[in-house]
């Protein structure tokens, strides 16, 4: 079954656990480092050019960001990590945020992290795997950005990140750029089976690791 989107609301922009909303459909959160494209992937996937707010500058969301979709699921956009310029007290303050909504979310059935497609994935990126590692059956990989690279270039980078990550059989890794439309359907092959099918795998379109 695929979800058409229709209707899509911001729930709330919650800082802590006491705001979250008591929705009880499924929730699906997107994590990755500062600027590496959640809000940006939220918006394409859900066909609204500006829901999100998206900055060339790194830390641009500073709260943790409740979509509804149709009243059938919830897409979560969190603030990213790794952002140097902040201050170690707002780095720390970001990082128990995060912390916080990962381990107290029930209806959360799936953290999708997105890594850079040009870079290598970072340290921060490995910690944020080896957590969805402990909290999901499979991981889910998004590589982003992937008009900046050449034909060429797209297979040895997501080599890289499978090394890196050290993705299994099984993980899921897509390669995804605003730019394209085919890797939007690819997400959505893949939620919908995470959300209407319970922990059902799609193959189509995904590098297989
Ligand atoms: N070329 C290209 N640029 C992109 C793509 N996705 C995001 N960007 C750009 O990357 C920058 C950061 O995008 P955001 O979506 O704000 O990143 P974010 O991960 O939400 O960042 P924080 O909110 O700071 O954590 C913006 O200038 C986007 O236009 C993409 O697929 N291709
Ligand atoms: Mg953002």
């Amino acid at each position: 079954m695929k979800l058409n989107v229709h209707k899509v609301e911001l729930l709330i922009s919650a800082v802590k656990k006491t705001q979250y909303p008591a929705t009880m459909v499924p929730e699906i959160a997107l994590v990755g480092r500062s600027n590496v494209g959640k809000s940006s992937l939220l918006n394409k996937l859900l066909g609204r050019k500006s829901l999100a707010r998206v900055s060339a500058t790194p830390g641009k969301t500073a709260t943790i960001n409740f979509y509804n979709v149709d009243g059938q699921l919830n897409i979560v956009d969190l603030p990213g990590y790794g952002y140097a310029a902040k201050s170690k007290g707002e780095i720390s303050k970001w990082g128990d945020m995060i912390a916080e909504y990962l381990n107290n979310r029930p209806q959360l059935c799936q953290v999708i992290l997105l890594v850079d497609s040009r870079h290598k994935p970072t340290a921060d990126d490995y910690l944020m795997m080896e957590w969805i590692r402990g909290y999901n059956e499979y991981a889910v990989v998004i590589a982003t950005k992937c008009d900046k690279l050449n034909v060429s270039q797209v297979a040895p980078n997501m080599q890289l990140i499978i090394e890196t990550l050290d993705l299994q059989d099984g993980d899921i890794l897509i390669p995804f750029s605003t730019k394209q439309n085919q890797c939007v359907e690819d997400v959505w092959e893949y939620i919908d089976g995470c959300v209407l099918s319970g922990d059902e795998e799609t193959d189509e379109g995904e590098t297989d690791v």
